[in-house]
């Protein structure tokens, strides 16, 4: 996996834009490095509806020639031959789920601590997801805001396992993950909110690419 991917990687579903196939085309054009499509919860399309809507954000993705990556759904990424999926501690195991999809494709795991990372990591995940950092209201089940602390002992222990940071970020605080070791960030509200996701994205881009460039000198 390229790691640049995880510099700024917009998540959404259906639920969380009045518009979504226009805020997601909106992002993509602001530059966003990967997208996942994470159809969950209330209001969440099902079925037949569920696999239209993931086959137009593919497409759009595919023409801007970013990943698209889907949450908990291994059926339909493999459907969909999407660029990879992202899982939970609660969805399957990353060792099934690198199985099922292939050594090619990217895998992604949520994990909170530095066991769940060790593990991820040696069951073939690609990169991690770590929040969230700040409070979110975009997770209904999201865990207390854990601050960035646990990102920088993760990424000392392994430093060679992509973190991207995720829960509440957005333009004006993001900074403490790249500094703590993160390589990029993963929003839902910042882009998927906002009435600019183009201008948002290419403005937040160009602060995490700066930030990064600070941080890693
Ligand atoms: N996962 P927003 S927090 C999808 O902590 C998700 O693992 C989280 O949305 C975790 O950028 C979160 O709007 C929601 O806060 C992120």
């Amino acid at each position: 996996m390229n790691k640049e991917i995880l510099k700024l990687y917009f998540i959404m579903g259906s639920m969380n834009a009045k518009s979504p196939l226009d805020v997601l085309e909106a992002a993509l054009q602001g530059g966003i490095t990967c997208f996942q499509l994470r159809e969950k919860g209330d209001h969440s399309l099902q079925g037949n509806e569920k696999y239209l809507f993931a086959k137009k954000c593919k497409e759009l993705c595919q023409r801007y020639n970013v990943p698209f990556i889907i949450n908990d759904d291994v059926e339909l990424a493999i459907a969909l031959n999407a660029d990879g999926i992202h899982i939970g501690q609660e969805d399957e195991k990353a060792e099934v789920v690198r199985e099922l999809i292939g050594p090619t494709k990217i895998l992604g795991v949520s994990v909170h601590n530095p066991d769940e990372a060790f593990i991820a990591f040696k069951n073939g995940a690609d990169y991690v997801g770590m929040g969230p950092v700040y409070p979110t209201s975009s997770k209904s089940d999201a865990k207390a805001p854990a601050g960035t602390s646990m990102i920088k002992r993760v990424a000392q222990l392994y430093p060679s396992l992509p973190i991207v940071g995720i829960g509440g970020i957005t333009e004006s605080n993001f900074t403490p993950v790249i500094k703590a070791g993160g390589l990029g960030v993963a929003v839902i509200s910042a882009i998927a909110s906002s009435e600019q996701p183009a201008e948002i994205a290419k403005g937040f881009l160009e602060k995490i690419n700066s930030s990064l460039r600070r941080a890693r000198g």
